[in-house]
């Protein structure tokens, strides 16, 4: 049986992490994988979560099974976090996931059961891990374009041109903020725009976030979301823990559904449960409990929320920096983009053979399509890489 099996194609972002790893270079720069990394090199577990850790050694006493959907202070946590009170609890279900991943598969597996025959329309480009899972799903999938490798900015014109000939009942993946790959994102009036073609053509908003703090705070991060979610009759969210809490490997994700009419609540909910039960039974406790208790918390949650806005405005500097390096070495303003783009990556709009002769020749790892994640860099990393660009580029 084993034997029918043939390899299946590498995730080109996790491919590179090995590649990083087997070079020897000791000045070798990581841009690759999108995970934080302070001045120093390190992912560091975040301050509220070690407290919260500790607590919750000291005062758990059971590690028995929860429930389908995870504990419901979870979700409600969640709910207030992304959602902020804008849509009424009786017409939102919600289930933990493992990671935003899980969300994002338990979302299109909801749509498989509700709409089969729906396209899922994707950004082009997005996270590889949107189309390689909806292939495997067996949906039908369309793109809609998204970003001007020219300008390094959203290229409106054409996303809004196709969000509106998307028919009805289809699919609309859309990232919540901090669009990965090209860190291009919309401005608050282009949003609505598209929140008004789709509320015209009757196609569904299924919305990622894994994000959230990282662009322009918590709160306007949030903003596309709940925008979307008050103004459209029904939407699916996929969230995730896993870089706005620093828990990457404990797999805490959350997906939500917003019904039309309350009376819809609670199949939605059931169906949400049984998929759960179908993939994994349980959803991992340990990162949503944490993320729990240290919203739950004032003193927590404001620790959380400090080290948040301090991983968010480093980034910043760090583009910053980059943008006026590359307009002295370049003697050119091609890269100013990169100080308006939001959270951890940018996409720098230049040939997969500069990227490869930069990984060559100064041991620089950024993903083939040019993404950077900016966290990788530091002040003294932020001048090689404008140079090696700029030399590539001659
Ligand atoms: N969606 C997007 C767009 C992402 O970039 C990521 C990666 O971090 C995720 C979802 C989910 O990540 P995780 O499964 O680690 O929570
Ligand atoms: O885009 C990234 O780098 C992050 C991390 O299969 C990631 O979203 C990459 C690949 C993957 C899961 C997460």
């Amino acid at each position: 049986m084993l034997s029918n099996l043939t390899a299946q194609p590498q995730d080109k972002i996790l491919a590179l992490m090995a590649a990083y790893r087997a070079d020897p270079r000791e000045t070798k720069i990581d841009l690759g994988v999108g995970v934080y990394k302070d001045a120093t090199g390190a992912t560091p577990v975040m301050r509220a979560i070690k407290s919260a850790e500790e607590l919750l050694w000291k005062t758990q006493e059971t590690k028995a099974y929860v429930g389908l959907a995870g504990d419901p202070a979870f979700s409600a946590a969640m709910i207030d976090l992304v959602l902020g009170g804008t849509v009424d609890a009786d017409r939102l279900s919600a289930v933990a996931t493992p990671g935003g991943t899980g969300a994002v598969r338990q979302a299109l597996e909801l749509v498989k059961i509700a709409a089969p025959r729906a396209t899922v329309w994707l950004s082009n480009p997005t996270w590889p891990n949107h189309p390689s899972i909806v292939k495997y799903l067996g949906m039908p999938l369309a793109e809609y374009r998204y970003f001007d490798s020219q300008t390094g900015d959203v290229d409106f014109d054409a996303m809004l041109a196709d969000i509106k000939a998307i028919p009805a009942g289809d699919i609309v993946l859309l990232h919540g903020c901090c669009h990965n790959p090209t860190g291009a994102n919309l401005s608050a009036e282009q949003e609505d725009q598209i929140i008004a073609a789709l509320a015209a053509n009757g196609a569904i908003p299924f919305v990622d976030i894994a994000y959230q703090g990282f662009g322009d705070g918590l709160e306007d991060d949030a903003r596309f979301t709940r925008k979307i979610a008050s103004q459209l009759p029904e939407c699916l969210i996929a969230a995730s823990c896993s870089k706005n809490f620093g828990i990457y490997r404990e797999r805490t994700g959350i997906l939500m559904a917003i019904s039309p009419s309350a009376s819809l609540q609670a199949v939605t909910q059931g169906n949400m449960a049984f998929l759960n039960r179908q993939n994994f039974s349980f959803p991992p406790d340990h990162g949503a409990r944490l993320v729990t208790m240290i919203l739950g918390d004032t003193g927590l949650r404001s620790t959380w929320s400090s080290e948040l806005e301090d991983t968010r405005l480093s980034m910043l500097n760090l583009r910053q920096q980059l943008a006026d390096e590359l307009r002295q070495r370049t003697n050119s303003d091609r890269f100013d983009f990169i100080a308006k783009h939001r959270g951890m990556f940018s996409r720098l709009g230049v040939s997969p053979e500069v990227v490869e002769t930069i990984r060559a020749d100064n041991g620089v790892y950024m993903v083939v399509d040019s993404r950077i994640n900016i966290a990788g860099l530091n002040a003294h990393t932020v001048p090689i890489l404008a140079q090696a660009l700029a030399t590539a580029l001659k």
